[in-house]
């Protein structure tokens, strides 16, 4: 399997994370997302993943997967254990709600891709943009505060869906500097994930490519 990564980018993050608590191993392919353009722009890469985004998953046999959501349900689905979503229905859609506040919400709004538009074809600061990820970050984490649990992650004693899309939203909140006192649940969360190994393992900084 290969899997094509940037260390900073958090949907490749989530995807990593879920790889190592499924104990799945990879090769990373490192796919830079800035420099000389994005190599996700080259031709060469459309030809892997037609939307030129990361990450995308390639199984032995050759096929291409892209989209986490996707690979995700893909690696629960082949390796059902250990479980990313709870058993009954209603908690799974509850899960499934937090993860597509951040993953459907929130991050789309500060992709590189839709920043870089903002700063080019809209003529905005940085501190405009600063503005703009402080705002949408804060307005799903106030959601997803509300809806996870008063202790140990966010839906139980074990680390699951929600969890992997949380800690790289948190990483990427960090990054853009927002603040997020106002948020105690989420800070709790993200200070048990830091503390697993599947998601040290997964964490931008112990990445081949870190910067
Ligand atoms: N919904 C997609 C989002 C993928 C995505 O936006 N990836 C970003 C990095 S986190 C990317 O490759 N951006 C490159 C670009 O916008 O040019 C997923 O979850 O896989």
């Amino acid at each position: 399997m290969k899997l094509y990564t940037y260390w900073r980018s958090t949907s490749s993050y989530r995807l990593r994370i879920a790889l190592a608590l499924k104990g799945i191993e990879a090769q990373h392919v490192f796919v830079h997302l800035v420099r000389d353009g994005g190599e996700q722009n080259t031709d060469a890469y459309r030809r892997i993943n037609p939307q030129s985004r990361v990450p995308a998953l390639e199984l032995d046999d050759g096929t291409v997967l892209i989209q986490s959501p996707a690979i995700i349900e893909y690696l629960e689905e082949r390796k059902p254990s250990p479980a990313l979503l709870p058993r009954d229905p209603v908690a799974r859609a509850k899960v499934r709600s937090v993860a597509a506040i951040i993953g459907c919400d929130i991050h789309p709004l500060h992709n590189v891709g839709a920043l870089n538009y903002l700063r080019g074809a809209f003529d905005r600061t940085e501190g405009d943009i600063a503005g703009w990820v402080g705002h949408w970050v804060t307005a799903g984490f106030a959601a997803v505060e509300a809806m996870i649990a008063d202790e140990g992650y966010c839906f139980g004693t074990e680390p699951g869906l929600a969890d992997v899309y949380l800690a790289p939203q948190v990483y990427a909140a960090r990054r853009f500097g927002v603040l997020l006192h106002a948020f105690p649940r989420i800070h709790r969360v993200a200070e048990l994930c830091a503390a697993h190994p599947a998601f040290e393992q997964a964490s931008p900084s112990n990445q081949k490519d870190a910067e």
